[in-house]
């Protein structure tokens, strides 16, 4: 059964791999460009078995139809700094010839009921097998940093409570990602005052670097 997982994951552990590389080269080349390059870091993952597993019978997803009604196996995540950068790197994504946008979710125009907001693409990637070609599906998310931070809390709470938060912490966490959205928004606001700084910045020998 194992070895049956292994197979059927090693396609979708590629395309995150070759993902992983290809949105980082996005990044790279808007460095060398010296633009303000609208991706601050990319993590990939492939869903680990026991949780396909579990929202496949959350979802009634048969084993069968995994390839194409499961479409976050491959799961890839893009953060940014601002919001209109989200908006930047999906028009990017938009325009590329080697995957296939199917569905687009505007979660940071309409926001998840929990607060969760993030902007997700569902895309077609197709993978170079040794017997040919695989098309595949992989979901991107893209969020700010702010974004990502309530979500990765809210993500681990979640785990802790099985979603059935007290509903004083289901309110705090409301409250947090009205925050964090504020914060989006403040930051945006004096983008224009950051990007100047961060250009000096990285002009001087203080520059740190991701990659
Ligand atoms: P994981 O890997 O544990 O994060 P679908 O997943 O596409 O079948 P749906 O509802 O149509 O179902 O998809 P949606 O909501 O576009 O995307 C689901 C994924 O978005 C989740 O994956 C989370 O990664 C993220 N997400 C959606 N809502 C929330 C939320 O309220 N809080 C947090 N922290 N993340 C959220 P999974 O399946 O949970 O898996």
């Amino acid at each position: 059964m194992e070895r049956e997982w292994d197979l059927f994951l090693a396609p979708y552990e590629q395309a995150v791999s070759e993902l992983k590389v290809k949105l980082r080269g996005i990044r790279k080349q808007f460095r060398e460009t010296s633009q303000h390059v609208p991706i601050e870091f990319v993590t990939g993952r492939v869903k680990p078995v026991d949780s396909i597993l579990a929202k496949s019978t959350l979802r009634n997803i048969p084993i069968e139809r995994l390839e194409t009604e499961m479409s976050d196996i491959a799961g890839l995540r893009i953060m940014c700094q601002f919001v209109d950068d989200i908006y930047h790197v999906v028009q990017l994504l938009r325009n590329r010839k080697d995957m296939k946008i199917v569905i687009e979710r505007d979660y940071i125009e309409n926001k998840k009921a929990s607060g969760y907001r993030s902007y997700h693409l569902v895309v077609e990637y197709p993978v170079q097998l040794v017997d040919g070609e695989k098309v595949l599906l992989a979901e991107i998310q893209i969020r700010t940093l702010a974004m990502n931070f309530w979500a990765t809390i809210e993500h681990s709470l979640n785990y802790k409570y099985q979603g059935d938060f007290p509903a004083e912490i289901g309110e705090r966490l409301k409250r947090a990602a009205e925050a964090a959205h504020q914060l989006d928004e403040e930051m945006s606001n004096i983008r224009v005052e950051i990007q100047e700084a961060q250009r000096l910045f990285s002009h001087g020998k203080g520059a740190n670097d991701h990659f």
